[in-house]
């Protein structure tokens, strides 16, 4: 059946899960291998769709890899550029594409090669969730390189969401109220812009939060477009799985306590507490708790990593279970970014 099996986040390493047997693969819907450049990119089985991400493992084991469990049996297949791999309830997919393939000649610092992948990756992934029968997409992680830096036309961030409304308006999705739950990071090395993605044949539960301005209506001075995700959402049906989107020290709209680490640790964590909350009223149950979430956290600079991680076990409690990547924020004065799954 499946219908109701937890989906589930486990940080085993590469090396380890090589050696598994087929039946051990039967329930995987998803790996997502951490790299610090290019040369750890093989899949870790033939059959075995799996996004690449150009972001370091901080805390954990070299070669430490992210596997996403459910029900199988699953597929995996191709479809356009786009890997995926599924079972009735859920869908994973990955791509990447590089930069260069969309660069005019001599236009170093334009921002069209960035606007051109990211357009293209959306479009891609947009066509392989209609034709797969998974309209819906759920949670989508972004990682692109460089995501603080300055083109001649403004920040690439602000480019990237650009595109990125563009394509969400194309597929006709009205912004609010009708985006996944999502985060964008920066790499701190070169690579192609890649996007992941969990996806249901279902419309999920979004989530605001009530501390913070909705990013689809951030104003003009964070970007001419707005970036285009919810706080959060439940997956509809039975297991109520919850997406958490990357959570930054922000209340309103505005970055709270640029330069402490821990305050925007802690600010942070009372976003979460409240998007909780409001997960927690939209169900009328007490549903989801704090202690019971998977967390990812992207760490702009390693040596903040201590204070952030006590930080996260003082309010969690030192049971917290906790991936530390290194990543760019997308606000310069943003150190850390939370991200959860509550199953
Ligand atoms: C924020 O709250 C912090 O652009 O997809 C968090 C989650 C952030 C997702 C995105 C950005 C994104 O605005 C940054």
């Amino acid at each position: 059946m499946g219908a109701a099996a937890k989906l589930q986040i486990d940080y085993p390493r590469l090396a380890d899960i090589r050696q598994h047997p087929a039946t051990w693969w039967r329930d995987v819907l998803a790996v997502v291998c951490y790299a610090r450049d290019g040369d750890a990119l093989a899949s870790p089985l033939p059959d075995m769709p799996a996004a690449h991400v150009m972001l370091p493992v901080l805390a954990g084991l070299d070669g430490t890899v992210e596997v996403w469990r459910l029900a199988g049996p699953m597929q995996s297949g191709q479809h356009g550029r786009v890997q995926y791999r599924r079972n009735e309830r859920m869908l994973f997919a990955a791509l990447s594409i590089a930069e260069q393939e969309f660069a005019a000649p001599q236009s170093d610092r334009s921002a069209s090669a960035l606007r051109g992948a990211t357009r293209a990756v959306y479009r891609q992934l947009f066509d392989a969730l209609s034709a797969l029968g998974f309209p819906h997409p759920l949670r989508i992680w972004n990682v692109l390189p460089e995501i603080n830096g300055q083109t001649r036309e403004g920040e690439r961030y602000w480019h990237f969401n650009d595109a990125r409304q563009e394509a969400f308006i194309g597929v006709r999705r009205d912004i609010a109220d009708n985006v996944p739950a999502a985060s964008a990071l920066g790499s701190p090395h070169a690579g192609p812009l890649t996007v992941y993605c969990i996806a249901s044949t279902r419309a999920p539960i979004t989530l605001e939060n009530p501390r913070q301005r909705s990013a689809w209506d951030y104003p003009a001075q964070y970007g001419p477009k707005s970036p285009t995700f919810a706080r959060g959402c439940i997956e509809s049906g039975p297991a109520q799985t919850l997406f958490v989107s990357g959570t930054a020290s922000i209340v309103g709209f505005e970055t709270a306590h640029a330069g402490d680490v821990r305050a925007q640790t802690q600010e942070t964590l009372r976003n979460i507490g409240a998007l909780l909350a409001a997960a927690n009223a939209r169900l009328g149950s007490e549903r989801y708790a704090l202690e019971r979430l998977s967390y990812k956290v992207y760490v702009r600079r390693p040596e903040d990593l201590s204070h952030i991680d006590q930080e996260l076990r003082r309010a969690i409690g030192p049971e917290a279970r906790a991936l530390y990547l290194k990543a760019d924020i997308c606000r310069r004065d943003l150190l850390v970014e939370i991200e959860a799954l509550g199953s």
